[in-house]
């Protein structure tokens, strides 16, 4: 029922000197690299082959060039050459094989002593955002370190090993690199991809007859066609933010008068949340952050900060053009076009949701996200901080003022012990005094917001991503399961995760 995967891709080079990005991993679907400016673009699919239980692929991450319509030609980080990489698609009890090829150049910035100084910008790993998998081994572990290779030219490789567990919900999920230092630059330069589990949703007879489409949303921070490293705090500051759609800016996708569509809409960005609204449209949202909701929401707005997806069901209008836009940016991200025969489809009524309730918690936790601005010296003058509950006693007592350098991310420190199986009721304030936007990320499980500033949800929803209120709260219930070991939360502004808003969590039986 998809168009077949294109992508407005002209040529995909490699200019680490000898590094071959190599051609599709044998068994994904062949790709047109063909450009056509009629065809909504949408990356490279690969699911699991029929009639196995794996999904077994590559990803090489090198420099590559592109020619974006409407950008003009850039020079950036990518999976497989192009921006977003390949979307993964899977079922729940499958496994995921994926090869990383680090075919970039040698790291010439070393580790600082400070462990929250941003570093290792060729340096990369993988996280399977939102996704319920083990946080350990070779699996969504994001203490590792893809390293590139000492001499120029040369490749490195790496191999991620994941099982999608059998009762993984059906829903939009993604991936990109969780390096400490290198996460915000190399997400900024278009490292990210869009992970489809599929199922029980996907057989509701509205949404199964509904065209499937990605709508990944990456933004960049161009300056003269390339991305900067972050080497200083003011590195991206007054480069404005080039959102691409499935890597075309502006792209155009059509539907019928009548038709529903179902959009998988993921804010792989770093800096930016969106706030979207469809001209003339309604959006009916039917889950968010992968888990589907009980019945669909109308809703004029979705907002979603950085790392946020919303699935939504939009009817085709009467015949004319509309813009799906964002606050603060002049272009639309893309445009609506509804033509052709009226069709006469409809919207579900009820939906395989997770259920909005968790039991009574047995304890509570309260941490806040604070940052402040012009504090230390240096390129990287702002503190990034997680106080309250569990904070990090320091991670260098060297950076500055014992009271600022206190509460930033030390990899050896375990900030919370979580249990399985026992429910717990956080509270997380953003009590910053500049750096207004906080998006908090929980690794390896959903956790259900039940409070905005205090004020009860009528209907509790649950997240992997959420934005805090600037001088308010979220409340959320948290109920952990199946997976032990040590995992992350943090901002999902990922400067400030690179720069040290990032705690350890390890669940524990
Ligand atoms: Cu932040």
């Amino acid at each position: 029922m998809t168009a077949l995967p294109r992508r407005g891709v002209l040529k995909s080079l490699p200019l680490a000197a000898g590094a071959v990005l190599t051609a599709p991993t044998p068994g994904a679907h062949a790709v047109s690299r063909r450009r056509d400016d009629h065809v909504f673009p949408e990356p490279e699919t690969r699911r699991t082959p029929p009639r196995t239980n794996s999904l077994t692929t590559q990803l090489t991450v090198g420099f590559s060039e592109q020619a974006l319509p409407g950008v003009g030609t850039i020079r950036t980080r990518t999976y497989e050459g192009a921006i977003p990489g390949p979307t993964f698609r899977v079922r729940p009890g499958d496994g995921l094989e994926i090869t990383h090829v680090n075919a970039l150049p040698p790291d010439t910035a070393a580790p600082h002593h400070d462990i929250n100084i941003p570093h290792g910008f060729n340096t990369f790993n993988l996280h399977t955002h939102g996704m319920h998998v083990d946080p350990t081994g070779d699996a969504d572990n994001v203490f590792r370190a893809f390293e590139p290779a000492e001499v120029p030219g040369n490749t490195t490789s790496h191999r991620s090993s994941l099982t999608v567990p059998a009762g993984h919900p059906a829903g939009t999920y993604w991936y990109h690199p969780h390096h400490h230092g290198s996460s915000a630059t190399q997400v900024l330069n278009g490292m990210a991809g869009v992970i489809v589990v599929e199922g029980d949703i996907d057989e509701v007879p509205e949404i199964a007859a509904a065209r499937d489409i990605v709508v990944c949303v990456n933004e960049l921070r161009l300056d003269h066609g390339q991305v900067p490293d972050l080497t200083s705090d003011d590195a991206f500051q007054g480069i404005a933010p080039t959102f691409l759609i499935n890597g075309a800016k502006n792209p155009v996708l059509t539907i019928a008068p009548g038709e529903v569509q179902r959009w998988r809409v993921v804010h792989a960005g770093a800096l930016t949340p969106l706030s979207l609204r469809l001209d003339g449209h309604t959006m009916h949202q039917i889950a968010q952050d992968g888990i589907t909701f009980m019945a669909p929401v109308a809703s004029s707005t979705v907002a979603l900060p950085m790392g946020g997806r919303a699935d939504v069901l939009v009817r085709g209008g009467e015949p004319g053009t509309y813009e799906l836009i964002t606050d603060g940016v002049d272009r639309p991200l893309m445009t609506l076009v509804v033509t052709g025969p009226a069709r006469d489809m409809s919207l579900p009524a009820d939906l395989p949701g997770r259920p909005t309730s968790l039991p009574a918690p047995t304890r509570s936790r309260h941490v806040a996200f604070r940052s402040f601005s012009n504090v230390f010296s240096g390129d990287f003058p702002n503190a990034y901080r997680i106080l309250g509950d569990g904070e990090t006693p320091h991670a260098d007592a060297s950076a500055g003022p014992r009271d600022l350098a206190w509460g930033r991310f030390a990899p050896d420190y375990v900030n919370h012990r979580v249990r399985l199986g026992e429910v717990e009721e956080w509270t997380v304030a953003n009590d910053s005094h500049s750096h207004p936007h906080h998006p908090f990320h929980l690794h390896t499980n959903h956790f259900l917001v039940t409070a905005v500033n205090g004020r009860p949800l009528a209907t509790p929803v649950w997240h992997d991503t959420i934005s805090i209120p600037p001088r308010g709260t979220i409340t959320f219930r948290l109920l952990a399961e199946d997976f032990v070991g040590r995992s992350m939360l943090h901002c999902h502004q990922l400067q400030h995760e690179d720069q040290g808003m990032m705690q350890i969590i390890e669940y524990v039986r």
